[in-house]
């Protein structure tokens, strides 16, 4: 069993690394922003995924340090990027837990400013659970992020709480479909027609769309058919460490 001090010990000695996955333009090809996702690579065990120990974070409230910690370190790595890919976005995922302290947004500003980085560079994914929280405060949160230039997109979309009501009241930037209604979309009619509502109602609302956990070519072309214009998974690249993720690039863009 994983202990919260585990975790603590892991920070301390730099056991964490940010793996990036590309998100990439579907018609051009080119990458334009990359999702951080954590890993821990421990002495003994080896890799331990975050399915794994995020839930242990988030219980124990260390995800408020760690998160800070991928928040610090995913704003340095994407900087020395931006000479190899010029205004390459990057995204961080955000639980719940963080986006309830009182801080969250001055904290998210001081980051900013600490690393330097270009606000307008930053995207805060989270996911539909944030809306069981106190909304309003929620609400001016994400409004005073969306007002420096942040943005901030829906993850996982279509598997929680969401509801139409949410996407109405927030000003979101992002909707990134869940990538189990992605998953051979081009074989199931009726996940034809859930996506291309889904879409549709993102296109009304002036919403970035985001397919997640597209693994194959028929995927894709189905996607790029029905104007879904950002794409991500496998079949592009799976979670690159930061020296594989330069070489990608390099090569890609
Ligand atoms: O690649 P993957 O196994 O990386 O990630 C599994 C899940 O772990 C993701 O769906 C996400 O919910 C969570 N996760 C990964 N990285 C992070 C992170 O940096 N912060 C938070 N809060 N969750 C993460
Ligand atoms: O933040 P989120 O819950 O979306 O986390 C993304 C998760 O999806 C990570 O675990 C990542 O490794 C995984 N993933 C990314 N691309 C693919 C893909 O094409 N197929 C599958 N099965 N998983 C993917
Ligand atoms: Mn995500
Ligand atoms: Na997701």
């Amino acid at each position: 069993v994983i202990l919260e001090t585990d975790l603590h010990y892991a920070l301390d000695r730099n056991e964490f690394q940010l793996y990036y996955q590309p998100q990439v333009n579907a018609i051009t090809g080119k990458v334009i922003c990359v999702e951080a996702l954590i890993r821990w690579k421990h002495p003994e065990y080896g890799m331990i995924p975050p399915a794994e120990f995020i839930p242990i974070a988030e219980e124990s409230g260390f995800i408020i340090p760690l998160g800070e910690w991928i928040l610090k370190t995913a704003c340095t790595q994407i900087q020395t990027l931006q000479s190899v890919v010029n205004n390459l976005n990057i995204a961080v995922n955000i639980s719940a837990c963080q986006l309830k302290t009182a801080n969250f947004s001055e904290k998210i500003m001081e980051i900013i400013t600490e690393t330097g980085i270009a606000p307008e560079l930053l995207e805060l994914e989270l996911t539909e659970t944030i809306f069981i929280q106190d909304i309003e405060s929620v609400k001016q949160k994400l409004t005073a992020l969306s007002n420096q230039g942040i943005k901030i997109s829906i993850d996982d979309f279509g598997t929680g709480y969401s509801s139409f009501k949410y996407l109405q009241e927030f000003s979101f930037h992002n909707l990134k479909i869940e990538r189990y209604f992605i998953s051979n979309i081009d074989h199931f009619k009726n996940k034809q027609a859930l996506v291309k509502s889904i879409i549709q109602t993102a296109d009304n609302l002036k919403l970035n769309i985001i397919a997640e956990g597209v693994e194959t070519k028929k995927e894709l072309d189905w996607l790029i058919n029905n104007n879904c214009e950002i794409v991500q998974g496998y079949f592009f690249s799976p979670p690159l460490s930061i020296e594989e993720l330069k070489k990608f690039l390099s090569r890609n863009n």
